[in-house]
């Protein structure tokens, strides 16, 4: 297994490669990968489908989305101006009542589209924006810090899994809000059926991220905030931790050229 890390050191950011997760804490890490473009897939597991039509006032478009051939796929971000890396704020819309973390395998695409590394990716979500009307997902989906990836990117012995993904969110008091767990045993569609989808007649570059969908929705009552921290952690890459912030304190990430 090769673990492949960047990290700051005397001022500098360096690669290098672990072997395991449990080295990752002598490192200050950042991001793994500053990917060109970071796309999502939705509606890959039976728990977000149900979760969809629950909020959403247009319930048939998720029913449908999640049997048929098609999947859905949606640019998050490009430039990696909304994306942040381990230890960073993720970030929360003010004109969003409901807030969730969408932990889930991130797929690093190679030149021809097909998957050459693995990391975890929060799609951090607004429920109230989407519920509202389903074409307002570029707004769900897509503000500062709305995207966070990391700790590393895992090259895997296989593809096969099934991969664990664990998520845990805790209160400003350090109090654990929501804990679940999934796997990826549990998705309708496989990661390169994805990847295949999403490179159709589509100049994907190659080191984009495919996010491939959630599988841990907290309850409806439970809504992400400034304060809290998300825990994801998948066994074999690490646990990535971003605190939470106001979207709108985030809006400078500095990590585009042409900022
Ligand atoms: O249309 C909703 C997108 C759902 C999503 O992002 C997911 O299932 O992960
Ligand atoms: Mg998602």
């Amino acid at each position: 297994m090769t673990l492949h890390i960047r990290y700051r050191e005397g001022g500098e950011i360096r690669s290098g490669t672990v072997g395991s997760p449990d080295e990752l804490d002598a490192y200050e890490l950042v991001i793994p990968i500053e990917p060109p473009e970071v796309w999502c897939a939705g509606v890959t597991y039976e728990r977000s489908r149900d979760a969809r039509m629950e909020e959403s006032t247009i319930r048939d478009v998720y029913a449908l989305v999640y049997e048929t051939d098609r999947p859905e796929l949606f640019l998050k971000d490009a430039g990696c101006r909304r994306t942040v890396g381990p230890g960073e704020p993720i970030g929360v819309r003010a004109d969003s009542s409901w807030n969730v973390p969408e932990p889930e395998i991130g797929v690093v695409l190679g030149p021809g589209g097909e998957p050459s590394g693995m990391t975890i990716g929060n799609d951090v979500s607004s429920r109230s924006i989407e519920g509202e009307n389903p074409l307002y997902l570029p707004q769900a989906k897509l503000f500062a810090g709305a995207c966070a990836l990391g700790p590393a990117v895992l090259e895997p012995d296989g593809w096969d899994g099934p991969f664990e993904i664990r998520m845990r969110v805790l209160g400003a008091d350090g109090g654990e809000l929501f804990a679940g767990e999934t796997s990826t045993a549990r998705m309708r569609r496989g990661f390169s059926e994805l990847a295949a989808w999403l490179v159709r007649d589509n100049p994907v570059p190659p080191g984009s991220v495919l996010l491939t969908g959630t599988g841990l929705v907290p309850p409806d009552d439970f809504t992400l905030e400034p304060g809290h921290t998300v825990e994801i952690e998948v066994p074999g890459i690490g646990i990535l931790s971003n605190p939470v912030g106001k979207a709108a304190d985030l809006l400078q990430t500095g990590r585009s050229p042409d900022d």
